[in-house]
This record gives C-alpha cells, sequence and structure tokens, in this order.
C-alpha cells in the first residue's frame, strides 16, 4: 500500500517509515525537522544521537532496498501538500506532523498559538487534500488518550451511549483535556470527525497512551536507523525521562504524589497497533477511534518499575519527587479505567512486560550517559501550568503533595544527593520560538 508518513523525522514517524517499509509497504514522507530545534530551544538533545534525514534514508535504502520520496518542508504550506499528494497518490495518511508537547504549549501565548496553529493547519490541509486529490485514502490520526482527561467515570472507545430525559443518542465521549495541546488533539478529532461526515472519508483517530522505548521488531544495530529519545521536560515522556535518569543515577521525578494514572505503551507495540489500523482500514465515510495503550500505571509505580530495573543492572537510583508544574490541573489518585478492546480484536499482542522494556531501555542508553549528564539542566521542570516559568523543587516524601515540604533542588536530602553538579540548578535557558 502506498503510505505517506505526516512527521517522519521524529520519534514515531522514523520508526514506523522503517517498520512499515520492512513489511512491503511504499513510504513516503515530509517533515521540516521542527522537532530537532524545539527540543534544542529547550537545552537538550536526543539520548540516543540519531543522524541527519539524508543520512537516516541511505541508511534505510541501504537495509531495506527501498527508496522512500521525502519532502523537506512545512506542511502549514497547502502548496506543498497539493504536490505531494499529486506526485505520490497516497492511499493512507498518517498524521504525525503535530508538535506534540504538552509542557512546551503551556509555555507563553506564542507557544500556545503555535501548537494550536500548527496542529490544526497540517490537518486541515491533509483532510483538504484527501477530499480532492486522493479520496480513497484512510486517513490515520494520531490522537491521545490525554483528549479524554481523567474524568470519574469509564472511558469508552471514543463514543459512548447516552440518555438523557427518556431519550437515547450515541455521541462523542465528553473531552476534558488537561493543556493547550490535548486541546489541539480535540479540535483535530472534531474537524476530522465532521469531514468524515460531510465528504465521505474514512479516518482512524487512534487515542494513544503515553509511549516509551528505544526499539522496534527487526531493528539493525545501524546507528543511522535508530530513533530519537528525548528527556527534556518538554518533549521527554514519563518512562523515557526515568530510563534517562536512571543511567545517570539521577533521582527519578514523579511530580507531586505520582497518584496519577494514564495508559502506557512500548513503542514497538506501537508500531504493531498502527500497522494492524492500517492494514485494517476502515469503511467509506466511517470515523472510528481506538483506544491505544497496553497497562495503566501510576506514575509512583513506574517510577518502582525503572528503579528496580536500573538496580538489576547495576545502578543506584533514588526516587524524589518533585512539586508537580501540572498543578491544579492534574488531578492526583484519581479513578482510571479506560476501554482498550479494538486494536485486540484486530489482532493486537503486547511484545513484552513493561519491567522488560525498561530494562532494554537502560541497556540501549547505557552507553550515552555522558551525553545525558551534559544536558542534565533540561531534566528538572520550570514550565508552569499557572504560567510561571520556575524550577520545581522536590518534596518530602511523606509531604503527599506539591504543595507541602517542599525544598530547593539545592536542599534535596544531601546523604542520597546524586552528583549533580551548579549547573544543574541553573535555570533552563529559554529562547523564543
Ligand atoms: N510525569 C511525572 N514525572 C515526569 C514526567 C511526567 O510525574 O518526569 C507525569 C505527568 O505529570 C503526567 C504523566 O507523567 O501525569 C504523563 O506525562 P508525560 O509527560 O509522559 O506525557 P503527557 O504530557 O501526558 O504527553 C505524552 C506525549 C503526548 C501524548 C500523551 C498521551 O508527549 O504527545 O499525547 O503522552 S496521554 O498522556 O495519554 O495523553
Amino acid at each position: 500500500m502506498r503510505m505517506f508518513i505526516a512527521g517522519m523525522d521524529g520519534y514515531l514517524g522514523w520508526s514506523l517509515t522503517q517498520h512499515l517499509a520492512r513489511r512491503g509497504h511504499e513510504v513516503a514522507g515530509a517533515d521540516a525537522l521542527m522537532r530537532r530545534s524545539w527540543v534544542d530551544e529547550m537545552g537538550s538533545v536526543s539520548a540516543i544521537p540519531i543522524a541527519g534525514i539524508d543520512d537516516r534514508l541511505g541508511a534505510l535504502r541501504a537495509h531495506t532496498g527501498q527508496s522512500v520520496p521525502f519532502w523537506r518542508g512545512d506542511l502549514r504550506d497547502y502548496s506543498l501538500v497539493d504536490r505531494i499528494f499529486r506526485e505520490f497518490q497516497p492511499e493512507a495518511v498518517i498524521h504525525l506532523g503535530e508538535c506534540p508537547s504538552a509542557p512546551y504549549s503551556m509555555i507563553d501565548r506564542e507557544r500556545t498559538m503555535f501548537v494550536q496553529m500548527n496542529n490544526l493547519t497540517t490537518t486541515f490541509n491533509l483532510l483538504f487534500a484527501i477530499r480532492d486529490l486522493a479520496p480513497d485514502a484512510h486517513l490515520l490520526k494520531l490522537g491521545t488518550m490525554g483528549e479524554y482527561g481523567t474524568p470519574d467515570v469509564d472511558i469508552p472507545e471514543g463514543f459512548f451511549d447516552l440518555e438523557f430525559r427518556g431519550r437515547k443518542d450515541r455521541v462523542p465521549f465528553p473531552r476534558q483535556a488537561p493543556s493547550w495541546y490535548h486541546w489541539s488533539k480535540v479540535h483535530g478529532s472534531n474537524n476530522i470527525m465532521f469531514a468524515s461526515k460531510i465528504w465521505g472519508l474514512r479516518a482512524t483517530d487512534v487515542m494513544q497512551g503515553v509511549v516509551f522505548g528505544t526499539r522496534i521488531e527487526g531493528i539493525t544495530d545501524d546507528p543511522r536507523l535508530r530513533t530519537r529519545l528525548d528527556f527534556d521536560q518538554a518533549f521527554g515522556t514519563a518512562i523515557n525521562r526515568f530510563s534517562c535518569q536512571a543511567v545517570m543515577e539521577h533521582p527519578l521525578t514523579p511530580y507531586g504524589a505520582g497518584g496519577q494514572a494514564r495508559g502506557f505503551l512500548p513503542l514497538r507495540d506501537s508500531m504493531q497497533c498502527l500497522t494492524l489500523a492500517l492494514e485494517n482500514p476502515p469503511a467509506d465515510g466511517e470515523y472510528r477511534v481506538f483506544n491505544q495503550f497496553e497497562e495503566v500505571y501510576q506514575i509512583r509505580d513506574l517510577a518502582s518499575i525503572v528503579q528496580d530495573a536500573a538496580r538489576d543492572v547495576g545502578l543506584k537510583v533514588d526516587v524524589a519527587p518533585v512539586e508537580n508544574p501540572r498543578a491544579p490541573v492534574e488531578r492526583h489518585d484519581h479513578h482510571y479505567a479506560p476501554d482498550h478492546s479494538r486494536l485486540r480484536e484486530l489482532g493486537y499482542r503486547p511484545a513484552h512486560d513493561v519491567a522488560t522494556e525498561v530494562r532494554i531501555m537502560l541497556e540501549d542508553l547505557l552507553p550515552h550517559r555522558e551525553r545525558i549528564a551534559k544536558h542534565q539542566e533540561a531534566l528538572l521542570p520550570d514550565v508552569r501550568w499557572n504560567g510561571a516559568r520556575q524550577r520545581v523543587g522536590y518534596v518530602s516524601a511523606h509531604a503527599g503533595d506539591q504543595s507541602h515540604g517542599v525544598s530547593t533542588a539545592q536542599e534535596y536530602l544531601p546523604s542520597q544527593r546524586p552528583s549533580i553538579e551548579e549547573s544543574d540548578l541553573e535555570t533552563v535557558r529559554g529562547s523564543r520560538p
């Protein structure tokens, strides 16, 4: 199948390119390489060194024999999207071309608007290009579990049956997103649902949980094929950050009491799920929603899993809760029970448990501990949901929430304090977009 990947150079995009090419699909992609500059802006780098896009594509050609057409450019520019669709004529369009960071979207007005406009505009451009140039193509859009928020009831896959004043209907489940970024995904979902209805497009909206991991199935040891792995406060996700912290024996940083629950999914399983959705497309005019994650964990339990895995490879790592920069929006110790059966019905089977995947990550990351340590000032968050730009402090393990027992990073348990240099305490350098 001819598959076009918007956002080919990213964490998921580069992995999916390889996975689909290996399965014999004809793959093409586009990217403006913005992820590289956003992470640089946060004062960080990918923990695993990554090759430039030309070297990546050359390595892919050497290993799979496939020359992947690539357009370097911004998909907010409709003339570029138009050209790509006319030249490549995609049968499936995979939309990963968005800014994926909640903290980045909360920095200031410019970043909030950038994230929303960027994510909405790229989605609209792809929708109109499908309508006008590839009406049979299946749009696979990466949504997020965060669209639903953390309601005090179970979460269905997209839609639920509502009974109100004696009448019944099947309606979209309410969205209660926790950041401007997550709201951009809600707006995208609504626009796709409406486009499917009026134009008869077929679309899959994947409500993906938090992805972690360094590997996909069948990856070779060629360093040019490795995908990025971020650990900074904005683009690093929880388990990836904990694993990078662990390899340099920096304390793991659950936010607040760590009772927040989320659905998590290894990178290799994300590839498996996206491929299942692509190879089993919806009917014409159908807009379907899949919740995509493997298991629900509370953040403090994940920190313990990473701590235990680190001990197994000889690393001594503390867990040191910090103030939650997402206060007061983020709930702690809440109900969280989303359905996630539709991808399993299509054949999804998890490859490993979380602990096994974390051990693999630690082995992959250990050779890069010096590289991570050089950028450790990017680890402790200073982007707060209340609009302040102020570095979080550690909270005492007994304080239980983010409002009591706060100490500055300098005061953190001197006897257990790992080798954090003064540079770790400086404010993250923040350049403008
Ligand atoms: N967290 C910590 N400590 C850390 C980092 C994160 O306790 O050092 C907590 C956060 O407070 C949050 C949870 O871990 O409760 C997840 O945070 P995250 O940064 O790993 O993920 P999030 O901001 O929710 O966003 C990520 C991706 C986003 C995707 C989303 C799926 O960046 O693109 O949409 O995961 S979900 O979380 O299900 O909405």
